[in-house]
C-alpha cells in the first residue's frame, strides 16, 4: 500500500497537478487531445496551381485528382489515411468564372477550417490577396505556399551562373513583394513531388508554433515523415504524453489487484504505441511508398524490430492477444513485478518509454536508409 501511495504521488508529479482526481482528468484530457482532435485544413489558389497535388503529397495518397480541369465547384474534404479527424479541403480557387469574391466566402464556409494554405505556382495575383483579406475578416490564418520549387530550380540548374539558395531567395522576394500589402507574411517554397526538400518543414513549424495545443497533436501526427527532424518532432510530442498514457494504462487507476492480468492494462498501451507506429511511417504501406519514392526496393524488407512485428500483427488481430501482453511485460523495466499482476505507474511510464524509443529507432533507421537524414 505505501508503494502505492508514493506511486499515486509520482503521477500527481508527472501530471504538475495537485491531486491524482486533477492528474488523472488532465491525463484524460491529453490524451483525448492525441487522439481525437479534428484538423481542417483549407487549401486554396488558382486552377492548376497544384492544390490536389499538395493534399495528395501531405496525405501520402493519390486520392485527389491531379492535372485535370476544374471540375468541382465545392469544397472536397480529403480524409487523412491515418487519422480520420484530420481532413484536408480542396477549395476551388478565387478566380474561376463560377465565382465571385463575395460569394466565394459564404459559400465556402470559412468558419470550418482550422487555417488556409494559399497556394500559387507563379506571382500571388490579386485574387489570392482578395481570399487572404477575407480570411482575415474571418479571423483566420493563412499561410502562403509557392509551389513547383523543383520546376524553378530544374530550368535554373541548366544556367552557368546557377546558384540554388540565391533562385530561392529570388522567387521568395519575388512573392514577398506581391504580399507587401498584407504585412509581409511568410512564403514558403514547395515541391509536391518531395516535401522533404525546401520550406515544408518550416511550414509545418510554423503552422504547429500558431495552433492551439490541442490542435498541434493533430498536425504533427498526421504530417508526412520527411526527414529525421520531423520524426524527432514527432518523438517530443509523444514523450510529453507519456505520462498520460501511463496514469491511463491503469495501474494505479485502482487499487491494484494481485493476480489481474496484466492484459487488462494493454489496451491504452497497445493504442499508444500502435498511434506511434503509423505516425512514424513504419506500417507496411507507408514504407512501400517510401521504397517507391526514394526507388530503394530493399526498404520494404527492413527486418523489423520485434515490437514492430508484433504491432504489425496486433493491427491486423486489432486487440493483440496475451502473445502481445507477455511481449509488453519484456518491455517493463523491472519485470520481476509483472508476476504479481500489480503495474505501478513508473513501471508502465518505463514501459511507454522504451517502446517509443525502439519506435523510435526504428524510424530513424528506416529514413537513414531512405537517405532522408
Ligand atoms: N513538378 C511539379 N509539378 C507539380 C507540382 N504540383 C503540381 N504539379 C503539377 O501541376 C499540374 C496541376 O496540379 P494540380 O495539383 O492538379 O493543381 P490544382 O490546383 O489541383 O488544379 P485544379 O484542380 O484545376 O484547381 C499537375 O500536372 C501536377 O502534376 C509540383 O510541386 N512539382
Ligand atoms: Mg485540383
Amino acid at each position: 500500500m505505501a508503494s502505492h501511495i508514493s506511486d499515486a504521488n509520482e503521477a500527481i508529479q508527472a501530471s504538475g497537478e495537485s491531486t491524482f482526481e486533477k492528474a488523472k482528468k488532465k491525463a484524460q484530457e491529453q490524451i483525448d487531445h492525441l487522439f481525437n482532435v479534428s484538423l481542417d485544413i483549407a487549401v486554396t489558389g488558382e486552377t492548376g496551381a497544384g492544390k490536389s497535388s499538395f493534399i495528395n503529397a501531405f496525405r501520402g495518397e493519390e486520392n485527389a485528382a491531379t492535372g485535370v480541369r476544374e471540375t468541382t465547384t465545392e469544397p472536397t474534404p480529403y480524409q487523412h489515411p491515418k487519422l480520420p479527424n484530420v481532413k484536408l479541403w480542396d477549395l476551388p480557387g478565387i478566380g474561376s468564372p463560377n465565382f465571385k469574391a463575395k460569394t466565394y466566402v459564404k459559400k465556402m464556409d470559412f468558419k470550418k477550417y482550422d487555417f488556409f494554405l494559399i497556394i500559387s505556382a507563379t506571382r500571388f495575383k490579386e485574387n489570392d490577396l482578395m481570399l487572404a483579406e477575407e480570411i482575415q475578416k474571418a479571423k483566420k490564418k493563412f499561410y502562403f505556399i509557392r509551389s513547383k520549387i523543383d520546376i524553378d530550380i530544374r530550368a535554373e540548374e541548366e544556367k552557368k551562373t546557377f546558384n540554388r539558395e540565391e533562385t530561392l531567395s529570388e522567387i521568395r522576394e519575388d512573392c514577398q513583394r506581391n504580399l507587401k500589402d498584407l504585412g509581409n507574411p511568410p512564403v514558403f517554397l514547395i515541391s509536391s513531388r518531395n516535401l522533404s526538400e525546401f520550406d515544408f518543414e518550416e511550414l509545418v513549424s510554423t503552422l504547429t508554433s500558431e495552433l492551439p495545443e490541442h490542435k498541434q497533436f493533430a498536425l504533427l501526427q498526421s504530417a508526412p515523415v520527411t526527414s529525421v527532424a520531423m520524426l524527432e518532432e514527432k518523438v517530443v510530442m509523444f514523450k510529453k504524453v507519456i505520462w498520460a498514457a501511463a496514469i491511463l494504462s491503469g495501474g494505479i487507476a485502482a487499487v491494484p489487484v494481485p493476480g489481474l492480468s496484466f492484459a487488462c492494462d494493454t489496451a491504452m498501451v497497445m493504442s499508444f504505441f500502435t498511434r506511434c507506429y503509423h505516425t512514424f511511417s513504419l506500417d507496411d504501406r507507408s514504407l512501400e511508398k517510401l521504397s517507391e519514392r526514394v526507388n530503394k526496393p530493399e526498404l520494404k524488407s527492413l527486418k523489423k524490430a520485434p515490437l514492430l512485428k508484433e504491432l504489425a500483427e496486433a493491427s491486423v488481430l486489432r486487440m493483440g492477444g496475451s502473445a502481445v501482453g507477455e511481449f509488453l511485460c519484456s518491455l517493463v523495466p523491472v519485470a520481476g513485478n509483472v508476476a504479481a499482476g500489480v503495474i505501478s505507474f513508473s513501471m508502465t511510464r518505463g514501459l511507454l518509454e522504451n517502446g517509443l524509443s525502439v519506435l523510435a529507432d526504428e524510424g530513424r533507421k528506416v529514413l537513414r536508409e531512405a537517405g532522408l537524414e
